[in-house]
């Protein structure tokens, strides 16, 4: 009969039986090239302790065992996105939870790659909304992919990548692994008011920010946007939170390779 494969028997053969006390250097390089060869498109390194101290999790004890976290991104499917109009298509809702699946799968992997390495690691789930009453997932992949240098937090309130622009949904691995840290990038929205204009429930504000927004109001009417989402919901075919309008029209990540580095 054949033995099952124990890889982290062989990486740690040297320790007699405590490998979970001993932890491999590994680089950021080393994780980034893992994550893009699990099917990422992107993957930036964010340092938690701004997060620590200033921005709340759920559970609130949720990132104080780690200090690094591990952005990546899937790149959506521009035919699915470029038919999209101002109501949610079944396909839309079909890709939104065939990328989320995926993005579980993706920082499942993550994960198990960063134990085998004696450090700790917890996936945040792609799209799991922990506070229903005031719309709060776990931690804000956002703010998280922002600070790993994905894209720029646009107008729309959305991560712009300047590969991609918005076509890109989002999740996070913490870890205490200690990685360098990438940084965050300077917006490149402009004067373009292309989702402010196309949102079908007039909620984006049109208001640039420099650094971060303090407040998601301070960039949409909130609650707009909510309603709209929660309706796009009821309708058949759809079953999810989406509406997906400001992803489509934003002119980065629109028209192909020319803005990709
Ligand atoms: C709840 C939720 C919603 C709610 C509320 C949205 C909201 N804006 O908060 C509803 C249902 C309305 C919604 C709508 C949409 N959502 Co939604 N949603 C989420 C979810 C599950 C949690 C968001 C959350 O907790 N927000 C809390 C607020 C306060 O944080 P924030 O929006 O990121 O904004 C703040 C921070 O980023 C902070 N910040 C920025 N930089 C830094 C740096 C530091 C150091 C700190 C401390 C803070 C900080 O500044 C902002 C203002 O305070 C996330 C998944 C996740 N776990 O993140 C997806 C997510 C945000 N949604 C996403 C998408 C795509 C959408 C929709 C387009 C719907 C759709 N799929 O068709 C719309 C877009 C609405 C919009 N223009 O923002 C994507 C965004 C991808 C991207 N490219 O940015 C996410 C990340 C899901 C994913 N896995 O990719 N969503
Ligand atoms: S998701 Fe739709 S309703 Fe919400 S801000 Fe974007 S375009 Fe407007
Ligand atoms: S559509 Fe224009 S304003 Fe809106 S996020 Fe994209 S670049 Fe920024």
């Amino acid at each position: 009969m054949s033995q099952p494969c124990r890889k982290i028997d062989a990486l740690f053969s040297h320790c007699s039986g405590a490998y979970n006390k001993v932890c491999m250097d590994v680089t950021a390089a080393e994780i980034k090239a893992f994550c893009i060869g699990s099917g990422a498109a992107l993957v930036g390194i964010a340092d938690l302790s701004l997060f620590q101290t200033e921005w709340p999790a759920i559970p609130g004890d949720l990132l104080i065992p780690y200090s690094r976290a591990v952005s990546v991104a899937l790149r959506l499917d521009d035919a699915v996105m470029d038919s999209l109009d101002d109501l949610p298509t079944p396909a839309y809702a079909e890709h939104y939870r065939t990328v989320n699946a995926y993005l579980d799968r993706l920082t499942m992997r993550i994960v198990a790659w960063i134990s085998d390495r004696g450090y700790q690691a917890k996936a945040v789930p792609a799209s799991k909304i922990e506070d229903t009453e005031n719309l709060l997932g776990a931690v804000s992949h956002k703010a998280i992919a922002r600070m790993a240098g994905i894209g720029w937090q646009g107008k729309s309130l959305l991560i712009v990548s300047p590969e991609y622009g918005p076509r890109i949904r989002l999740a996070t691995v913490l870890t205490d692994m200690p990685l360098s840290p990438d940084g965050p990038m300077e917006q490149r929205c402009g004067s373009c008011t292309e989702c402010t204009d196309a949102c079908p429930a007039a909620a984006i504000r049109n208001v640039l920010s420099k650094g971060r927004y303090e407040r998601r109001e301070e960039a949409l009417y909130f609650s707009r946007c909510a309603e709209r989402t929660r309706a796009n919901s009821q309708l058949p075919g759809i079953g999810a939170r989406i509406c997906g309008v400001c992803v489509k029209v934003c002119p980065h990540g629109k028209s192909g390779p020319s803005d990709r580095k």
